[in-house]
């Protein structure tokens, strides 16, 4: 595998209104969680991509099994959980720019994730473990077996991408996911916070700030995202903005982020330039906005190509 990934996908409930959720009528069901979405985003641009999950044995497990295989993620190492259900949220369009999530996912087959679900083998094989601060907050167990991923990947040389992922309803305290998420960026090679993300890690600094103390803190890269203005990389050589692409209008948010970060792995995936590599991650999270759905947006590299030289052609 070029990249495997581990955390939990939901089936995913949006009601087909824009307005109040509660009067709502009819909903469609789409496949989201952000690790799964990743690997969706990484697929689609031709990578090779394991995702190492737990679902219930039920129609939204096999829903879910059945959308990644479609897309060509692997799915060998996911196991069913007869015991408990798969985890289901709903996104709420409350009004234009302001879109709400509901989680029912307490005790989900994959917050029943623990250590011996991972297969070493299948990690150490890989060129980048990737892992977002939300698996941890699922259970105690979660945790471990995240912890227990990344000392799998640093044994055997493997890159560990975090992405903080802040998501705040899934912790019970605030300072307890400050110190685990501060944990997990001290042992991962590549860190990918928002700015909010970057601010509740380190209170209110500048960018370069931000930049520095993930550095020290032993990362190689870090990549800032700024939303639709772009974002800033940092390496201990080098430090530049990336200009991100305008959005005419968002039809759907969630999991731009994710975007970014199949973008990024792809374009260090294939050795490209830092810039080039930011650029492209930006472009894929651009693109996912414009789609309704947590992975539906993902381009393929055509869609990726053509918003990159569009920008070429505008600029000169
Ligand atoms: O990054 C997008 C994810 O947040 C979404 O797909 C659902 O994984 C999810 C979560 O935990 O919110």
């Amino acid at each position: 595998m070029d990249v495997v990934t581990i955390g939990e996908s939901m089936a995913v409930f949006t009601p087909t209104s824009v307005g109040l959720m509660r009067q709502a009528t009819t909903f469609t069901m789409r496949i989201g969680g952000a690790e799964s979405n990743v690997a969706v985003g990484l697929a689609r641009l031709g990578h090779r991509v394991g995702w190492i999950s737990k679902v219930g044995s039920d129609e939204f497990g096999k829903a879910i099994l059945s959308f990644l295989k479609g897309e060509g993620v692997d799915v060998s190492r996911v196991k069913m959980d007869g015991e408990a259900p798969t985890g289901i949220y709903f996104k709420e369009q409350r009004r234009l720019n302001d879109t709400r999530v509901y989680y029912y996912r307490k005790g989900s087959a994959a917050s029943r994730l623990t250590p011996a679900d991972l297969d070493e083998k299948y990690i150490a094989e890989a060129k980048y473990l990737h892992i977002t601060g939300i698996t941890p907050a699922l259970s105690e167990n979660c945790r471990d077996t995240v912890f227990a991923a990344m000392a799998m990947a640093r044994r055997h040389g493997v890159k560990i991408v975090f992405d903080p992922n802040l998501r705040l309803k899934l912790w019970n305290e605030a300072d307890r996911a400050k110190e685990v998420m501060l944990r997990m960026a001290a042992e991962s090679d590549v860190v990918l916070p928002g700015e909010a993300e970057a601010s509740f890690l380190f209170g209110k600094q500048s960018v370069e700030e931000w930049g520095s103390r993930l550095l020290d803190m032993g990362a190689s890269l870090v990549v800032i995202k700024l939303g639709a203005n772009g974002a800033h990389y940092f390496t201990n050589a080098h430090h530049e903005y990336v200009p991100g692409f305008p959005v005419e209008r968002v039809i759907d948010p969630v999991g731009a982020g994710d975007g970014f970060a199949a973008g990024l792995l792809s374009g260090l995936l294939e050795g490209l330039r830092l810039t080039e590599a930011v650029q492209r991650a930006n472009a894929v999270g651009a693109l996912v906005t414009m789609v309704e759905g947590d992975a539906d947006g993902m381009p393929e590299r055509d869609d990726v190509e053509r918003l990159i030289n569009q920008r070429r052609e505008d600029v000169t």
